[in-house]
């Protein structure tokens, strides 16, 4: 891709100095200079947006709303230079005028609007749209407060909140113009007037929904995508009655709580809360996208029938899936439209996406909750569930089976059953995952729709995730390859050739060294820990979640403390074993884990036989940044839930991508992966998961391990007895039982295949050559992970949408 010179970008730099501060390059403090830089970029955007928009509606484009209540953004400046083609020519222009770029990325604070995976994804999707230039616009909360900051207090996880607007609002462009109304609460009156629904509000709550737009360029692309951040305001801005009488608080506080809406961003992961405020949140985004839609739609095309040539909706997981009442809503209520022609609509423009199979996370809500709270919303949820109960009867399927799939029952609003029958295509992000929402969670739906089921397998930016966060590896394969993969990422199998070049392995090799030393330093500065950056990384980076099982993780260094205490010579790998993720706030056993892995460390560190082999970090706050610097640090990648648990996993693509290798479960993409790199790619291990549903089916009998193991039983008692003056008995108690607190997980049943993948992976790592050739084949292959094959497929068999 073309990039601009230096004079080019100095002379852009001192543009914007002049225009906003009238100071020059040698005055200007980097936060003035990070303005400047972002203001560079802004302008530059604008120009691209402005064009593709044009060329759009010359081709009467069609445009997908990707609607998700997460985007997880990280930063912003060094993404916009890199895709802008800046990055280089800023570097060198600012560097010889005695500036360094990095301390204007340091500057930017994180835009965490997200908890993980799925939050994630939506920002790489993002990516690879505007890359491979077809139209798209995100929908999200403007939250206040992104997910919260994790700090260790002696040990624990406390959090924090996180303020990242001062620095996040550079990218934000207001929008006035497509601010929008939202109602809630209060009651209605439907009735029929010349053959139209007429529905009257009274006493309803109304806030404004207020838009501001981010761009996200493309690379080498025309292309801009724009993320429509809502924001929640109050409009009166006092109840001007009560302020008369003098109850300037009281206006006040009902100010703040209509402005609560947008407020804080609900830290749960994989775990469904039925919180009144959640599901405003959620009405609140579905609401204020649709209405934009529709009004910019009838603007331009006059005709509200053409909507599903020209918009497709996306459903990031249900989460947003009030969108389906609520086009439904405006579509009869205010556009005077039959229900058969507004479902006609719903039924082509609606797509929807699962990201979990885990019970407690699938989303119910009470059904007095959302009458009461979205009345107009409820009433068209009756209707959609009247109308599919009827439609089940004609085709006979079984009442049991109607109960199961119905939008209300039991006095509960199903939105993954909603989603489904609104959509014409769900899918699931791995292979294996799909399967099982075909095969078990939603059978009976794809017995009754089977064309609507299908997969796609996730995909990360391998522009941000390899070029951007590892340019040192990303500038070899460049010198090795040329620079076709940046845009063409299966350009990376003509890495494969190199594998048997002795002198590329070494630089391979190399390169994770200083990788690790660059972590080792950031590590240092962040947190005061020491880590050697000579010794395996292996690395366990996640939200902390049962089902990932960090516990397992745990319990295998537990097992290697024992061994070393009996014998500070035993032949073990020395190794730092890393932990990066954040437990949800509510989460219990998930902080404890925590504090058992911190407990753990200081043991380990107190004991100098066995601290010159083992040590232990947690760091701190993990976020896209720390992934940014710790995914090219990674040796070792600890991909281990219990098999059928983890819907896809997206930081195993990063770590490959990075030259990390697997130790893995068959779970998720794991198997992709492996399938994709070859079998000697990964070291996998355990039951898959059909053996898992077996050994569920035939009582999982943790005692038995522990009796006939005695690795098991010594690191059982070991935790029982505790780390650091702690016992954790309780997490002992909760691997061993039966039933009440048991762990559905069962870490004891894969522990021992664990150990032995261990093993076969010490042997390998024993050849450094071998593993890094290793580490070189699978990079060769991991072009297929990228978010831009994914959203290929999304174009192509879901939205059904062209390249502009
Ligand atoms: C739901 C209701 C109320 C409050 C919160 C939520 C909620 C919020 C976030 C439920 C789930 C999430 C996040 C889920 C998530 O990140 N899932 C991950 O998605 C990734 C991308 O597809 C997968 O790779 C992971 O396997 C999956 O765990």
């Amino acid at each position: 891709m073309k990039q601009i010179t230096e004079k080019e970008a100095i002379s852009k730099i001192n543009e914007q100095l002049e225009k906003y501060y009238n100071i020059s390059l040698k005055d200007a403090t980097d936060r003035q200079l990070f303005k400047a830089l972002a203001g560079v970029c802004i302008d530059e955007m604008f120009i691209k947006r402005q064009k593709f928009s044009k060329n759009c509606k010359k081709k009467d484009g069609k445009a997908v709303n990707y609607m998700c209540m997460e985007f997880l953004i990280g930063k912003t400046l060094r993404t916009s230079l890199f895709n802008l083609g800046f990055e280089k020519s800023f570097g060198k222009a600012l560097k010889a005028n005695g500036r360094d770029i990095q301390n204007l990325y340091a500057i930017e604070d994180d835009a965490g609007l997200g908890n993980g995976g799925l939050g994630r994804l939506a920002s790489c999707f993002l990516d690879s749209l505007a890359t491979l230039d077809y139209p798209v616009t995100g929908h999200c909360l403007r939250y206040d407060f992104g997910l919260f900051k994790q700090k260790f207090v002696d040990g624990q996880q406390t959090e924090l909140p996180d303020e990242w607007l001062g620095s996040g609002e550079v990218w934000q462009i207001p929008r006035q113009d497509k601010a929008c109304r939202i109602k809630f609460d209060g009651q209605i009156n439907e009735y029929m007037e010349n053959g139209h629904m007429k529905v009257e509000y009274r006493d309803c709550t109304e806030v404004e929904a207020f838009p501001y737009d981010v761009m996200f360029s493309g690379y080498d692309s025309k292309n801009v995508a724009v993320l429509r951040l809502w924001s929640a305001r109050s409009f009166n801005t006092f109840d001007t009655k009560k302020f008369s009488q003098g109850e300037y608080t009281q206006a006040m506080a009902e100010k703040n709580e209509l402005e609560l809406l947008s407020k804080v961003l609900y830290p749960a992961d994989d775990h469904m809360q039925g919180k009144a405020l959640r599901l405003r949140q959620q009405y609140f985004l579905v609401s204020a996208a649709m209405q934009s839609i529709v009004t910019t739609h009838k603007r331009r095309y006059k005709n509200l029938k053409l909507l599903p040539k020209f918009i497709a909706v996306h459903l990031n997981d249900t989460h947003p899936v009030l969108c389906v009442p609520e086009l439904l809503r405006i579509l009869m209520d205010e556009n005077e439209m039959s229900w058969e022609d507004a479902w006609n609509i719903i039924d082509k423009t609606i797509s929807y996406t699962n990201h979990t199979i885990l019970k407690e996370a699938l989303e119910v809500w009470d059904e007095n909750l959302v009458a009461r709270t979205l009345p107009r919303i409820y009433s068209i949820l009756k209707e959609i569930d009247r109308r599919f109960r009827s439609a089940c009867c004609e085709l006979g399927v079984s009442y049991s089976a109607v109960e199961e799939m119905a939008v209300i029952s039991n006095r509960k609003v199903s939105m993954a059953n909603l989603a489904i029958i609104a959509s014409h295509k769900v899918n699931g992000v791995s292979k294996l995952h799909s399967n099982i929402l075909k095969d078990r969670i939603f059978k009976n739906f794809n017995g009754m729709y089977p064309q609507k089921f299908t997969n796609v397998t996730n995909g990360v930016t391998h522009r941000r995730w390899l070029c951007e966060s590892n340019p040192k590896l990303s500038e070899l394969i460049e010198s090795l390859i040329g620079d076709k993969f940046i845009k063409n990422a299966s350009w990376l199998e003509n890495l494969e050739k190199f594998a048997d070049d002795d002198s590329v392995i070494k630089k391979i090799k190399n390169i994770k060294l200083k990788n690790k030393e660059e972590f080792a330093k950031f590590l240092y500065e962040k947190q005061g820990i020491k880590i050697d950056p000579t010794t395996r990384f292996d690395v366990q980076a996640k939200r902390i979640h049962e089902y990932k099982r960090q516990l397992l993780n745990v319990l295998h260094i537990i097992y290697l403390y024992s061994v070393l205490k009996e014998n500070p010579d035993a032949d073990i790998t020395t190794q730092t074993f890393i932990f990066a993720g954040k437990a949800a706030s509510g989460y219990r056993r998930a902080k404890e884990i925590i504090y058992l892995i911190n407990q753990l460390a200081l043991e380990i560190d107190k004991d100098e036989k066995v601290s010159k082999k083992l040590k232990i970090v947690f760091v701190e706050n993990y976020s896209v940044t720390v992934a940014e610097k710790l995914m090219p640090a990674t040796d070792v990648s600890e991909q281990i839930s219990l098999a059928g648990q983890e819907a896809s996993g997206t930081g195993n693509m990063k770590a490959v991508l990075n030259g990390a290798l697997m130790l893995c479960t068959p779970d998720g993409a794991n198997i992709e992966i492996s399938d994709v790199c070859g079998k000697d790619s990964s070291f996998m291990f355990g039951m898959t998961a059909e053996d898992v549903a077996n050994t569920w089916k035939n009582n999982y009998n943790p005692r038995n391990y522990y009796d006939n193991n005695p690795k098991i039983k010594t690191v059982i008692d070991l935790l029982s007895i505790g780390f650091n003056g702690t016992s954790f008995k309780g997490l002992a108690d909760y691997l061993l039982s039966t039933n009440g607190d048991f762990d559905p997980y069962m870490c004891l049943a894969d522990f021992e295949a664990y150990l032995k993948a261990c093993e076969d992976m010490d042997v390998l790592y024993r050849k450094p050559l071998k593993w890094h050739k290793q580490a070189l084949k699978n990079i060769s292959k991991m072009g297929y992970f990228s978010s831009d094959r994914c959203i290929e497929e999304y174009a192509k068999n879901i939205w059904n949408l062209q390249k502009i």
